[in-house]
């Protein structure tokens, strides 16, 4: 009998006498999915939406489940109906060559800052796709691995001191880390930064190439969420619901660097003060709302890719809980409930691999404005989630024509969608009503 299972599945399984072949895992049953530990707010207990674009509806994912013997907390969880796109559209490749591009920021005029993982370039390009020389000045980066110059944003004070606020692995003694960095865009012909400052580096030190999170968000009241991930190797990955450490927390910081008095755990001598959640495996994805509340999609292990409304303080359970299982295919957790932590809004199995996410609000596209538009790597596919009451109703998977992996997708000005694929020849595009 393996130990990933729920108390009340192996009682049931040991009761029936199961005979499983070593290696082979029983499946729960829904009347057994009752028996799981309530999540926090009564999670499990509020009822589902019947309504939406296609309720009941076979869902998108077709193919079968990693981990079938893990069921939904709650109806519409997972799987969602297929819905679709109703206004025709058009995709139209505005630059291409860039070596993994990783993020886009709009500048003022409707010119693009792009970034570049690993060579730590970031560009200037304008709308119709001319590309500036890289900005000079930038710090060295750490580009191995999903390491290099990641997100982009501009200060929201930019008009005023032009400062523009990146992310990326920092080459450190004994290993590597996130750290976020800002300075003043000195444009022109030959762009470059000026007064570069390190306003947050992720702590501790680990040796890693892979999961240090990345994404940037201001709020309109001037504060700065940064998503780290947990370092994927197991020493980073326990540090992931740990106050001490920023690995797998998403962290709440002033403009410059400082932390915001009316974070959660200040003045707590067990936790750094950044902190703002916990309990996240790997965030490439996120952004706010209409309502400015913040949402994530984080990076899950197999089968595990989840959707979360981000609250202050709360934990989301990484790795204690979760849908997924190891790459090998050797479980992960136990349960996939626990007091204190919370569900999330929706997961995936098998997986998208979610980098980049924008929450529609343009007039383009009438019909997806409150729709949640995810970056699918693995899954080659532009992903689009149909909300309501805080739940997904419908999902779509556009762009698979492509055959692409999509890093990042942001809202232009105008109220298009700019894509960004993932390629040693990535392809900036743009979607518009055709
Ligand atoms: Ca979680």
């Amino acid at each position: 009998m393996r130990t990933f299972l729920t108390s009340s599945v192996v009682l049931v399984s040991l009761l029936s006498g199961s005979g499983l072949a070593q290696g082979q895992r029983p499946r729960t049953s829904s009347d057994q999915s009752g028996n799981l530990a309530p999540g926090r707010a009564g999670d499990s207990q509020q009822s589902v939406p019947r309504t939406g674009p296609n309720p009941g509806g076979a869902p998108v994912e077709t193919a079968p489940p990693n981990v079938p013997e893990f069921e939904p907390a709650f109806p519409g969880q997972t799987r969602a109906p297929a819905v679709e796109t109703k206004t025709p559209f058009q995709v139209t490749e505005i630059a291409s060559g860039f070596n993994k591009p990783w993020a886009i920021a709009f500048l003022p005029d409707r010119r693009m800052l792009v970034t570049e993982k690993p060579t730590g370039a970031l560009y200037i390009v304008t709308p119709q796709g001319a590309k500036s020389p890289p900005v000079a000045g930038l710090p060295r980066v750490d580009g191995r691995g999903q390491g290099g110059l990641l997100d982009v944003e501009l200060g929201p004070d930019y008009a005023k001191s032009q400062l523009i606020y990146w992310t990326y692995y920092e080459p450190r003694e004994g290993g590597n880390g996130l750290a976020v960095a800002r300075a003043r865009l000195v444009d022109g012909a030959k762009p470059r930064v000026e007064n570069v400052q390190v306003i947050f580096r992720m702590q501790p030190t680990l040796e890693s190439t892979l999961h240090a999170g990345g994404r940037l968000v201001f709020t309109p009241d001037g504060k700065l969420f940064v998503t780290l991930g947990e370092r994927s190797i197991l020493p980073g990955r326990v540090q992931a619901r740990d106050l001490k450490s920023h690995f797998g927390k998403i962290v709440r910081i002033n403009p410059d660097g400082s932390v915001p008095k009316d974070n959660p755990f200040v003045g707590r001598k067990d936790a750094r003060p950044e902190i703002w959640s916990l309990g996240h495996r790997n965030i490439l994805s996120a952004a706010l709302d209409s309502k400015n509340r913040l949402w994530e999609v984080e990076m899950g292990p197999r089968g595990g890719d989840e959707l979360n409304l981000v609250q202050m303080g709360r934990d989301y359970g990484w790795p204690t809980i979760g849908y997924g299982e190891e790459y090998s295919g050797e479980p992960i957790h136990k349960v996939t409930q626990g007091p204190g932590m919370e569900q999330p809004v929706y997961y995936w199995d098998p997986v998208i691999s979610p980098s980049g996410m924008t929450i529609y609000s343009g007039d383009l596209f009438p019909e997806w404005r409150e729709n949640i538009f995810i970056g699918g790597l693995s899954s080659q596919a532009l992903v689009r989630l149909v909300m309501k009451d805080d739940r997904v109703v419908g999902e779509e998977r556009l762009l698979t024509e492509q055959n692409a992996r999509i890093r990042e997708v942001v809202q232009g000005p105008e109220g298009a969608l700019y894509l960004l694929t993932d390629d040693s020849n990535g392809r900036l595009l743009k979607l518009t009503p055709r």
